[in-house]
């Protein structure tokens, strides 16, 4: 399929269902759209996890359980880091940090995110375009009974334990949009957000400001995949933040989310049942299996979504 499509990713769901769109269309004619909330500097270097699992997923280099970081890495620099005291809780495997020692140089010399993260994608094969979604900081913070921490301390520091009260996105109201992102929504015949975290995953793309507008006004339909199944999140934190924030714990209280922009919401069969209350929120409901387990399913899925906002 030669068309051009823009999706919007957050981490390993995102980069999952992405390993399958690529199966089915054009790899040179995506844009994918990624989420740098979640970056942070551990050991003074620059890590960018959701452009990473992006990158290493499509490059087939990615480790297949955790989904993140590289296949059998090893952790010998971090091991001996531990000699000068430092932390190890965010794990940094050896083949990894060239990546982010790379990236690190290449911002310390005046490059932009958008600019190292092709040189990063191209050095890997990609044949996608990754663009950050600014070059501008973004940064994900979480309020919980203890105050605010910043997004890697919540989710891995802390293993996702507290109770999420506030969630907000610093620097996105000053952020620009990265080169190419808007361009890539509105000049695009289809425009997917991914199975992703609706709050931390897509939430920090939607707070850059101009993203959600393109969204809303751009001529493409504009579909998304439910990353709740039966009111539980498949992976991840996302069913117990949407409940600690006061939304819907179901496939239906997060197209609301996103309701103002949204054409097509894939549920997966056991929300089935949801599909009246999405219809009344002016969304076109699709059932299909939602679950993705491997690569072929994901393709599966990419060509229901494709069919569906392409017709
Ligand atoms: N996730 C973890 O649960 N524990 C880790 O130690 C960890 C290290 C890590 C290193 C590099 C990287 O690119 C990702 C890493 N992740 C780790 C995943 C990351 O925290 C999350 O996938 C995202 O930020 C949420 O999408």
């Amino acid at each position: 399929m030669a068309l051009k499509i823009a999706v919007l990713a957050g981490g390993v769901g995102a980069a999952r269902f992405l390993a399958g769109l690529v199966r089915v269309v054009d790899p040179a004619n995506l844009t994918v759209i990624g989420n740098t909330g979640d970056d942070l500097e551990f050991y003074g270097l620059y890590i960018s996890p959701d452009l990473d699992t992006v990158t290493y997923t499509l490059a087939g280099v990615a480790h297949p359980e955790q989904g993140w970081g590289r296949a059998g890495d090893s952790f010998r620099v971090q091991a001996e880091l531990g000699r000068f005291g430092l932390p190890a809780w965010f794990k940094l495997g050896d083949l990894d940090l060239a990546t982010h020692i790379y990236r690190s140089w290449r911002l310390r010399q005046g490059a932009t995110l958008s600019q190292v993260t092709a040189e990063v994608a191209k050095a890997f094969g990609l044949e996608v375009r990754l663009l950050p979604v600014s070059d501008d900081p973004v940064r994900t913070r979480v309020r919980t009974a203890e105050g605010w921490v910043d997004f890697q301390d919540y989710f891995v520091r802390l293993g996702t334990e507290p109770e999420v009260l506030e969630v907000r996105f610093e620097g996105a109201q000053a952020a620009r949009p990265g080169p190419g992102v808007l361009e890539a929504i509105l000049g695009a015949e289809a425009v997917v957000l991914a199975p992703s975290n609706p709050i931390i995953s897509l939430g920090p793309i939607l707070a850059v400001p101009g993203v959600r507008e393109a969204l809303r006004s751009t001529r493409a339909k504009v579909a998304g995949i439910s990353p709740i199944i039966g009111g539980r999140a498949l992976k991840g934190p996302a069913d117990r933040m949407l409940k600690s924030l006061g939304h819907e714990v179901s496939a239906a209280g997060v197209a609301r989310l996103f309701a103002d922009f949204l054409d097509v919401w894939v549920i997966d069969g056991a929300d089935a049942g949801l599909s009246a209350e999405i219809e009344k929120l002016g969304v076109r409901p699709v059932v299909a299996e939602a679950v993705i387990s491997d690569p072929e399913r994901a393709a599966e899925l990419a060509r229901t979504v494709l069919g569906e906002v392409l017709v």
